[in-house]
Order: structure tokens, then C-alpha cells, then sequence
């Protein structure tokens, strides 16, 4: 079985590699950008670029729209992390983060999927762990530098991010759906 994902970060295929291709699904890339919705909420994004694609494309598809809550933040930069991770990036969080004792996040990660014609199926998968008071490790990408679980950053983590990461969460969700849907 072979999925394609659109999407131009090649972060989020290696991501998405790791989890469904031991389960027999391959996942090819292709950049070819969609069109997001300025929402708020990053479940309609992914489904409104998935029917997008998918209709474009002439094929089934898959696209995957991260938001990161900060608490302290009120939800900032939420559904505009690419926005200010391209802006301000990870320094300029921990500056706004400075004197903020409360330093919960969430990562929230939707799947769209869909095939042309018809209406897109959601998976969701989230995280909850903290803003570090300095970015630490050399792997992942993003904010993984500044996000940490237990003390330990989703950067310094290796190949376990994806067992508890949003992403591994929501790619879990699809995958399960998807290999019983292939099965019926
Ligand atoms: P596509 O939309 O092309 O898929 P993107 O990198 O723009 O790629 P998003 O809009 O979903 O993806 O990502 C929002 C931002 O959040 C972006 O700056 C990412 O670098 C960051 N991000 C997404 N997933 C992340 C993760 O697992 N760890 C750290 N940062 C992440």
C-alpha cells in the first residue's frame, strides 16, 4: 500500500516513515504545497488541504497541521507555529517565556485524509510536556529544541520521539484505520 503525503517537510515523512512503513504502509512525498485555511482550528486545516490536494492530485492523499499551544501564552502561536517558528524561531519564545513560571505546551497534530471526490477523514494525536529554559539537543526539528517531557527535549530524544510525540499519536490513529479499511 502507498500513501502520499503532501507536505514540504521532509521532517515530518521521516516521521511518518518510521511508524507506517513496518506496518506495511509506504509513504511517497510529494511538495506540491496546499492551500492552508487562516482558522483556527488545525483539524479544518488539514481536512480543507487534504480535499484540496486529493482533488488536484487525482489521488488518495494524506497532509498533517501541527499547532503548539503555550499555556502561559494563551495558546500562542497555536495554528501559527510555522508562521513564528519562521519569525521570532525558538529564541524568540524563550525570550517571551523569560519570567513565565507556568511553562506547559501542547503540540496538536490532525492527519487529513482523503481520496478525490469526497470528504476528508481527521486523526489527531496530542502531547503535553514544557518549555525548556534553554534549547537543548541536536535532533528533530522545529520547537523540538525547546519542548521537553520529564525533562528530557523531543530534540534529545532520538528515535523515541515518535512513541510519545503528537505526530507518532495521530500516524498510530491513521495507520490502524487505514490497514482495516484496506482489509474490509
Ligand atoms: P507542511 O505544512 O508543508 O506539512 P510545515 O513545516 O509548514 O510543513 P506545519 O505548518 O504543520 O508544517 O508546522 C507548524 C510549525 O510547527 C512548523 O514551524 C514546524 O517546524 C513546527 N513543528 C511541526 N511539527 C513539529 C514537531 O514534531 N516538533 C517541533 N516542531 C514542529
Amino acid at each position: 500500500m502507498i500513501i502520499t503525503f503532501v507536505t514540504g517537510n521532509s521532517h515530518k515523512v521521516e516521521e511518518a516513515v518510521a511508524i507506517c512503513v513496518p506496518l506495511g504502509i509506504e509513504i511517497v512525498q510529494n511538495d506540491c504545497g496546499y492551500p492552508e485555511l487562516q482558522e483556527d482550528d488545525v483539524a479544518a486545516v488539514a481536512a480543507y488541504g487534504a480535499e484540496n490536494a486529493a482533488n488536484r492530485l487525482g489521488s488518495a492523499v494524506i497532509v498533517e497541521d501541527t499547532g503548539f499551544y503555550i499555556d502561559a501564552l494563551h495558546g500562542f502561536p497555536g495554528p501559527y507555529a510555522a508562521y513564528v517558528q519562521d519569525t521570532v524561531g525558538n529564541a524568540g519564545i524563550l525570550s517571551l517565556m523569560q519570567d513565565l513560571g507556568d511553562r506547559r505546551a501542547t503540540f496538536r497534530s490532525v492527519i487529513g485524509y482523503c481520496e478525490p471526490g469526497l470528504d476528508a477523514v481527521t486523526f489527531e494525536g496530542a502531547v503535553t510536556g514544557r518549555i525548556a529554559y534553554q534549547p537543548e539537543g541536536e535532533g528533530g526539528f522545529g520547537y523540538d529544541p525547546i519542548f521537553e517531557i520529564d525533562g528530557v527535549t523531543l530534540a534529545s530524544m532520538g528515535d523515541a520521539k515518535n512513541k510519545v510525540s503528537h505526530r507518532g499519536k495521530s500516524f498510530e490513529k491513521f495507520a490502524d484505520w487505514f490497514l482495516v479499511r484496506e482489509v474490509l
